[in-house]
Formats: C-alpha cells, structure tokens, sequence
C-alpha cells in the first residue's frame, strides 16, 4: 500500500455556495495529519481517543488508541480462551504473536491496519503485518492462524483456507501482509513521525489550532441552545428561538413531534437583530427521577416587555415531549428595553438553579443613577441563584441560605453575582477526568458595549464590573474610580477588531485530543472567530490560540467537513458516558446587519404588529439575535 491509497477517502463536503438554512455543526477535533493523508483512525471510523482508564492487557494503547478498558477485557478473554489450545512451551512462543495481533483493534492505526478506511471496500480479517515480522510468525508459529480466524465467521468456511496458506509461507503472508513498509505491524508502532503527536491538535504556522468538524443536524431556525438530559438516553434538545424545543434521539434522528412548543407565547419577530424569543431550556440535575425542565423567554404581559422563567413537567406517557398544560411560571423580569435580555440557565453542581439576567437594555445600561447592573435592587444584569427543589406546594422557588447578599438592605436576595451586562453563554466545567480539578468552575461569555468582548469566570458575591467596566477597561469613569467597586477582571477581553459579540463556550473535557483538556473553546457571533483559552496553573493566566479549520487534507475523513456558518449562536456538549464526550458548535450562515436599519427598540407598536400577525411569526425568524447596539443605538 503507498500513501497514494490513503487519499481514496471519499470527499464529503458540504456545498457551501448555498446558504441552506441554519446550521447545527459537530465539534470534533482533529487527528494529527499525517502528510495530509493517512489518519489515525479506528475501525468504527471514529478517531482515537485517550481511554479513561488505562488498559491492562493491551497496554501500549493505554495512552492513545481505539480501545476502552471494556473491550481491552474482551480481548483479553479471547486471548486466553486460545491460548487455551497451547501447552506452555506453546504458550511463550506463540502467545506474544497472538496477543499483539489481537491488540491491533486498539491500535490508533487500526483503520490503516484493517484497510477498514473505505467502508466500500472489504476489511481485512486480520490487521496487516510487516513482511519480516510475518516470516517470523510463520516459522514460529503458523498454525496458529486457524485459531485466531475460527470465531471471525463460520468456521468451515476458514477451515480450507488456513490449511492452505499454513504450508506455504508465501502465501500465508500473501494474506496477512501490508505491503505499506510504514504502516504495517509493527514498524507503525516505531515510526517517530507517525507516533511523535499523536492526539495532539496541531497548531499551523500561525500558531493556530486546526479541527475539523462534521455537521449533525441542520434545517434549524437559530438554535440558541442544545442540552442532554444527562439520563443515559444520549438523546438532545434543540431549542430554537421562535419557540420550539426539538428531540434528536442519539441515532441521529429528530422526533417529530416538538418536546415544546411554546410559540404562541413567545415573543419575538422575524427582523435580523431581534435579541427577544426563547433563549434557553435546563433540565432539572435529577431528571430521571425529577421530570421537570425550566424554560428561559420573552413574552409581552400586559402591554409590558418580560422575560419569563417558567417550569414544565415531562409528559407521563411520552418521555419526548413536555406536558404542555402544566408550565408554571417561577419568575418574571420586566424588561425596559427589548436588547440584552441575557438568556442563560442552567444547573450547578450545588443543584441549584442559575439564571443569567442582561442590564436590560439600551446602550451603557442608562437606568437609575448607575444602571441597571451596579444596583442590588433590580434583578437587571445580575447572576441569581435559586433553590426550585421541592417546590411543589407554595413558593415555586425559595432563596439557597448562602446566597451571597441574603440579608443585605435593599438587595434582592436572588443575587449570586452582579455587574453583568448580557452574559451570553455560560457552562459549568466538568473537571479533569482523573484529577477532577476545574469541577464545577462557572464560565460566561459577556457581550461588550462598544470596545471589548469578555470571558468571566463566575464567582459567589463577585461584581463583574459593567458598566463602570467593559473588559478590563473603564466605560464609566466615575463608577470605575470608586474604590468601593471592588470588581472582579475578566479572565479574558478582546477588542472589536476581533469580534463584536461573544458566545460562551466550554471547557473541553472530551478525550479525542488529550492536549486540549482544560481548554475553555468559545466563540465571536459577529465574527465567527473560533477561540480557545488555557490556563497556566501557576499564575492563574490564561492565554489566548485561535482556533482555525484544518486544511483540506487534514480533514479529509469520512464525514468531515473544515468549514462552518460564520454566525456562532451557541455551544454545547453530550452526555458523558462510556464513550468521549464532544463539543458542538450551532451556528446559523445568514447575515444580519442589512437589517441592522431598522430601528425597533422599545417598539411596543411593533411587537402589537407582529402579534396581531400570526403568520410572521411561523416565518423562520431568519437572523439572530443580540449586539443590535453597534448600529442601532
Ligand atoms: C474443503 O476441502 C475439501 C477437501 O479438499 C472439499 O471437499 C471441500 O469442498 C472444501 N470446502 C470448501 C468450502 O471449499
Ligand atoms: C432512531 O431510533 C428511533 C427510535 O428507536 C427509530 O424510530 C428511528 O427510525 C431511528 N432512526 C434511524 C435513522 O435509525
Ligand atoms: C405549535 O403551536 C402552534 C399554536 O400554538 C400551532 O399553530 C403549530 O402548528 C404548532 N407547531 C407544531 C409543529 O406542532
Ligand atoms: C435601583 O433599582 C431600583 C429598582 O429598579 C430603583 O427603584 C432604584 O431607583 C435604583 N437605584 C438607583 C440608585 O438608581
Ligand atoms: C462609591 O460607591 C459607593 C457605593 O456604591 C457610594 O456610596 C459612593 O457614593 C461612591 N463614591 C463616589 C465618589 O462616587
Ligand atoms: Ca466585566
């Protein structure tokens, strides 16, 4: 085999000449490229990852490699189970043959190896072998081959076959030989260029860290959010901001029916720009036993402009759909402006309720003596923290007793953290999977006014700063000069030169490329920049890479795809299970600022008009969302 053979993976881009609809993109990231070609790969397609516990029978994988600690068992039992056969003279001849070609499955090449990269072509029965290690194989140990084909299909079937090729050694290595010198058993093994950064994400030239991504589901109308249940289902909810909330069950497909649909009440339009409409969903931590889920949207109330936070209980016959009669609302926000209506919510590993509030709008959050964000009175452009456990008789919410501010006058005790303007995006770390360090860290993305977009790592009782600050500069001089400000900085700001509005993301805990753990991946909405961030342990720091796509080689696999829709809305990840869990990106391919002209804030006459007219809101709401200011006001 040259390496010639290894560009026969089909090329399946996507046609980007078109702007079909909106996009939901799968993260995954890249394999170290090898001379653009041939991948480390396994025989699921899949590529290798780091297991989450070390192999003990085919330990060379235990780093990097296609097999989890559940198969390294099922080899070695059929390992033992032929070795049954041997005496042991047998047993220390043959037995380091038999158990290196078995382990070939976990090898990160064991796609090559397999010749298992075309799925149209025939896989191999056995991993391919170097010509010198099959000579060796043959004179040692060639009878041995009936045994390691016998359980591969029907025994007779092998039976004529292996008598055959046992005799002669030539043609017994017709059979298991690759004629590739390099990726063949074992030389790939000790190949310095094909082992040197394996797992490792590759930085180009520029020092930018290459993926590759595969699309997972598109036809959406700007998915603003994607959750699992985290109840072993691996199914997602998709939500999407007119209203409807989607399954996609974990083969892929998506449940016809909507798990909610809550378009009749949400509040939103179909102009480019419009920050208003269903903005997130969280499922209750325990849902398997609790079934409930919270919602997070607009809605009009008496004339009045509100963000609502409400409650829903799963359906007792269809575990896919919510109980569309049982939503109880657990809180409202007036909303004096119709931009930064914030829209995070989520679980932290405390159990508790996290809700993620913008200043309430306008540009430099102009209410009250000093806005919105700085004052303790108003729930505007906060972080709350709220106890909805037991909450099924009276309160549909009581006040965690360690809630920062409880007590304080004039506060309102929902108050975790403030000084926040409209954090877009917020996720909780999983932690290290074996030291668990960085569990249940609070990160958030917070969309700037005119100069800097921040990354804040959230804290109990901390003041992120708006709008005596944008980033780590001041926007409100007096404010910022007060020494009783006592803010918290960002772990990083970047100007508007880079991007103008930012989507939080995730810290990266999957195992596919072992030197991104610990990376925080997020993105720019208006730039469709992709950024990662890495902590320095020491001085606490955390530096900067932009992340880029690989080039078309690097990407050449099965499904992949080195190009997405510049408009990043949201991020998201899996369940975690046995397998690796993924980051996801959704992203939507329309541009928006043609609209920007419009002028709808505060349009009270305009929501009457969308209202009053039910078809626009069944049209796609065709743009997104947010940083509408950077025109408009
Ligand atoms: C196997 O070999 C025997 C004898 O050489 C022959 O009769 C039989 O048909 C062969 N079976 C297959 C499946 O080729
Ligand atoms: C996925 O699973 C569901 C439910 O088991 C089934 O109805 C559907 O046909 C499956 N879809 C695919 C693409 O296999
Ligand atoms: C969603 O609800 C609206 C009315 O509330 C209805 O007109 C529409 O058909 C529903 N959509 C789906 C997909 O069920
Ligand atoms: C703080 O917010 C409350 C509630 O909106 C408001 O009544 C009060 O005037 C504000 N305080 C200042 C100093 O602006
Ligand atoms: C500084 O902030 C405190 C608390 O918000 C306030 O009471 C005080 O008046 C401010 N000082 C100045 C000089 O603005
Ligand atoms: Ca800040």
């Amino acid at each position: 085999m040259t390496l010639e053979t290894c560009k026969l993976f089909p090329r399946h881009l996507v046609q980007l000449s078109f702007c079909p609809q909106h996009l939901l993109l799968f993260l995954l990231l890249l394999l170290h490229a090898w001379w653009g070609s041939c991948h480390p790969q396994c025989l699921d397609y899949k590529p290798p990852f780091e297991p989450r516990q070390p192999l003990v029978f085919c330990k060379e994988y235990s780093k990097f490699g296609c097999c989890d600690l559940e198969r390294d068992e099922e080899i070695s039992v059929r390992f033992y189970s032929i070795m049954d056969n041997f005496d042991h003279s047998g047993f220390v001849t043959c037995g380091k043959f038999i158990r290196s070609i078995l382990c070939q499955e976990c090898s990160p090449y064991a796609a090559h190896l397999y010749d298992a990269e075309d799925a149209n072509t025939p896989m191999r029965l056995l991993p391919g072998l170097c010509g010198d290690y099959c000579t060796d194989y043959w004179h040692q140990c060639r009878y041995t081959l009936s045994l390691l084909l016998e359980d591969l299909g029907n025994p007779q079937q092998f039976a004529n076959m292996t008598a055959g090729l046992e005799e002669d050694s030539r043609r017994f290595c017709d059979f298991l030989e690759l004629k590739d010198r390099q990726y063949c058993y074992p030389n790939v093994m000790t190949n310095e260029d094909l082992n040197a950064n394996l797992g490792s994400v590759r930085e180009d030239a520029t020092g930018c860290l290459e993926l590759c991504l595969q699309e997972i589901a598109n036809g959406l109308r700007n998915p603003v959010a994607m959750i699992h249940a985290d109840d072993g289902t691996h199914r997602f909810f998709v939500a999407e901001q007119l209203g409807y909330v989607w399954v996609y069950l974990s083969n892929g497909s998506r449940i016809d029916r909507p798990f909610l649909n809550l378009t009749h009440a949400v509040l939103t339009s179909p102009w480019a720009g419009d920050e208003r409409g269903f903005l997130c969903i969280a499922l209750h931590p325990r849902f398997t036993t609790v079934r409930k889920a919270y919602v997070y949207y607009s809605v009009s109330v008496k004339r009045e402009e509100r963000i609502r936070i409400s409650e829903f209980t799963l359906s007792t016959h269809d575990e896919n759909q919510l109980d569309h009669s049982s939503e109880r609302t657990i809180l409202e926000v007036v909303e004096p402006a119709s931009n930064h209506n914030g829209g995070q919510l989520l679980f932290g590993h405390d159990g508790y309720l996290y809700i993620f509030i913008g200043d309430g709008g306008r540009a430099g959050d102009p209410f009250g003596k000093f806005g919105n964000s700085q004052n303790k009175s108003t729930l505007l452009g906060k972080v709350l923290r709220i106890d909805v456990d037991n909450n099924d008789d009276g309160a549909p919410y009581s006040i965690p007793s360690d809630n920062p501010f409880l007590g304080e006058k004039e506060t309102k005790p929902e108050i975790y953290a403030y000084g926040v303007r409209n954090m877009w995006r917020c996720s909780i770390d999983r932690g290290d999977p074996s030291t668990g360090t960085g569990r249940g860290r609070m990160f958030c993305g917070d969309v700037g006014q005119n100069k800097y977009e921040e990354v804040d790592l959230i804290v109990k009782g901390g003041n992120y700063g708006w709008r005596a600050k944008e980033g780590f500069s001041c926007y409100d001089r007096k404010l910022c000069q007060n020494s009783s400000l006592d803010d918290i900085l960002p772990i990083y700001a970047y100007p508007h030169k880079m991007g103008k509005s930012v989507t939080g993301g995730y810290i990266y805990r999957g195992c596919q490329m072992p030197n991104l753990n610990g990376l925080y991946i997020f993105g720019d909405f208006m730039s469709g920049r992709l950024m990662s961030l890495k902590e320095n342990p020491l001085t606490g720091e955390w530096k900067y890479t932009e992340i880029c796509m690989g080039r078309d080689q690097t990407c050449r696999f099965p499904k992949l795809i080195n190009s997405y829709y510049k408009y990043i809305i949201s991020f998201a990840e899996d369940e975690a299970g046995k397998d690796c869990n993924w980051l996801y990106v959704l992203c939507n391919c329309i541009l928006m600022t043609k609209i920007f002209s419009v002028k709808h804030r505060e349009s009270h006459d305009l929501n009457e008009h969308i209202h009053g007219n039910t078809d626009l809101l069944n049209i796609p709401v065709k743009n997104w969302k947010k940083k509408l200011e950077v025109s408009a006001f």
